[in-house]
């Protein structure tokens, strides 16, 4: 196991380590793998609460109305109703927050549809290379197809157990940990396959397009 930052880790801690992401892998679960001070990005603080972030629109979507499309650059186009959604491989996440206002916070447990079963599914076009979420509140964020299609990518519509509050995004949102929490689109109904990238709300004001925390991109 290679060092990290110089760091020697005792052997008992080690073997510690690596059986715990055995256990981890065994049972399919996607964590950060990160640990202590190299677990919090630059320039954020970590928060307990679950702070609350939008535009203050907060749509109040039952699930019966609720869609989710697959669509564009895509071979099958989805329009997936609640049951059809539910129905699909439920699987369980655990990650890190790190939202552009400067709090982080560590171990949100989701559970939902991973990316790449949805990926799976509709089958982008070779010559889809990014996605745009779009949301019932009107808003809009955009990633990479790679990075949608990274393995703790979720549509998740539980949290800490439960059916995610409408005010964090329910009855479903977009998480996407590896990016500023701008990225993880609530209340999403849409996902647009694309060629080019096209910026979404943030991105056209002022906010960085890649959110990478771990670079501090929030501006630019
Ligand atoms: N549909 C929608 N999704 C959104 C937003 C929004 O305004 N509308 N705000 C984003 C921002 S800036 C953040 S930090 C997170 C906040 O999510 P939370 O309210 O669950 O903490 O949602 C993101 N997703
Ligand atoms: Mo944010």
């Amino acid at each position: 196991m290679a060092e990290e930052d110089g760091v020697r880790l005792e052997g008992e801690v080690r073997e510690k380590l690596l059986r715990s992401k055995e256990q981890w892998a065994r049972e399919g679960r996607l964590l950060t793998g990160t640990t202590g001070a190299d677990r919090l990005p630059p320039g954020q603080r970590l928060v307990t609460d679950f702070p609350v972030l939008d535009l203050g629109v907060q749509p109040e979507v039952k699930p019966e109305r609720w869609r989710l499309r697959l669509e564009g650059l895509v071979e099958n186009r989805l329009a997936l109703n609640w049951d059809a959604f539910m129905a699909l491989r439920q699987r369980d996440f655990v990650n890190d927050i790190h939202c552009v206002t400067a709090w982080s916070r560590y171990d949100n447990t989701w559970r939902g549809v991973a990316s790449r079963d949805l990926l799976e599914l509709a089958k982008p076009k070779p010559e889809a290379r990014f996605v745009v979420f779009h949301s019932y509140d009107g808003y809009t964020t955009n990633v990479s197809l790679d990075s949608f299609a990274d393995e703790n990518v979720l549509v998740a519509h539980s949290w800490a157990g439960k059916p995610l509050d409408r005010v964090h995004g329910g009855p479903a949102r977009i998480v996407i940990p590896r990016y500023y929490f701008w990225k993880s689109a609530k209340w999403v109904t849409r996902i647009e396959f694309l060629a080019e990238d096209r910026p979404g709300f943030w991105e056209v004001r002022g906010y960085h397009n890649n959110a990478d925390p771990w670079l501090e991109e929030r501006y630019g």
